[in-house]
């Protein structure tokens, strides 16, 4: 049963199910703030020496925010009843406190963009920090990885709807795990559209022609879309898609109808890049899956063997 003397208990948060007690949960620091919520480092007390990712609200009277919050939460349950390693899990959820909270394991590297970014900065390939200096053998790791997360969330029928290395956390063996899926963090509240809004912070160069346009048709293919343009992130370890490219979504979409694509990094191997180039078709059904984006990179793995 719901219990009746709390005063801040957040219904649309309690699932008997995930309810970790608060006294149970340890808040140690925070570890981001975004404008969606607030990300604190937790122990859990009742399993021994467990580390969690908290998840809250600022501001528990802000609507968008805690919409938010409610649809990862609804989200990661769905892919709690199927599980898998490349995708973040979720631990549990607190609804009795004064501001709801879902907790996430904990992935002590943070963002994969943050890490390739530090990673330009390792001369040896290990360092104290535990960063490494990512070589060719880590990208297909990587992209591997992510390939198969997607592939899964794809079986599930989720859509992600802002893949990018900002929202790929590294855990300890620096495994890819995917996160953030499915918030529509993007749609602006304004003009309730995910494309047509003009609003600067939609990621608007992960994203492929038919989120750019009023149709709005946003898939597992405009995904893969994304899948190629997180690739470019990683071949250029942590490099800003399209970086020559500065202009408005509809200069944008103009210049990806007429064919502007970026062109392979002098540092990567053409094979791989022909796999992420493969996601930038116009079509969204001339594009790979995510099952046939995992063989290929697996094969090219394979093949430097
Ligand atoms: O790049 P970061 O260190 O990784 O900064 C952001 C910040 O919180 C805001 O999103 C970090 N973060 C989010 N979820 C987790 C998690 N499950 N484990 C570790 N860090 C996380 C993210």
């Amino acid at each position: 049963a719901i219990p009746s003397e709390t005063v801040h208990c957040h219904l649309e948060f309690y699932s008997k199910k995930w309810e970790i007690e608060s006294d149970n949960v340890q808040v140690e620091e925070i570890i981001g703030e975004g404008e969606f919520g607030r990300v604190m480092l937790a122990s859990l007390k009742n399993q021994a020496s467990v580390l969690g990712a908290l998840k809250t609200v600022k501001n528990v009277t802000n609507d968008s925010e805690l919409t938010s919050l409610k649809k990862e939460f609804e989200q990661l349950q769905k892919v709690s009843s199927d599980p898998h390693p490349n995708v973040i899990a979720l631990l549990g959820c607190c609804s009795k406190g004064e501001l709801p909270m879902i907790i996430l394991e904990f992935c002590i590297f943070g963002s994969l963009k943050d890490y390739l970014l530090s990673s330009r900065l390792i001369k040896s390939r290990l360092n104290s920090e535990g960063i490494d200096k990512v070589i060719e053998d880590d990208i297909l790791r990587f992209s591997f990885e992510i390939s198969c997360g997607m592939a899964h969330l794809a079986k599930l029928k989720l859509v992600h709807r802002d893949l990018a290395a900002r929202n790929i956390l590294l855990n300890e063996q620096k495994c890819c795990k995917i996160s953030d899926f499915g918030l529509m963090r993007n749609v602006c509240k304004s003009c309730n559209t995910y494309a047509k809004c003009s609003d600067d912070k939609i990621p608007i160069k992960w994203l492929p022609p038919e989120a750019l346009t009023a149709a709005e048709e946003y898939t597992t293919k405009s995904d893969v879309w994304s899948f190629g343009i997180l690739g470019y992130e990683l071949v250029t370890l942590g490099g800003s898609p399209y970086p020559s490219i500065i202009a408005t979504q509809g200069e944008f979409l103009f210049q990806l109808l007429n064919g502007a694509r970026m062109k392979c990094p002098t540092n990567c191997s053409q094979q791989l890049f022909e796999i992420y180039e493969s996601c930038w078709m116009i079509q969204p059904s001339d594009r790979p899956t995510f099952e046939e984006l995992s063989d290929r990179i697996s094969q090219l793995s394979l093949l430097k063997k």
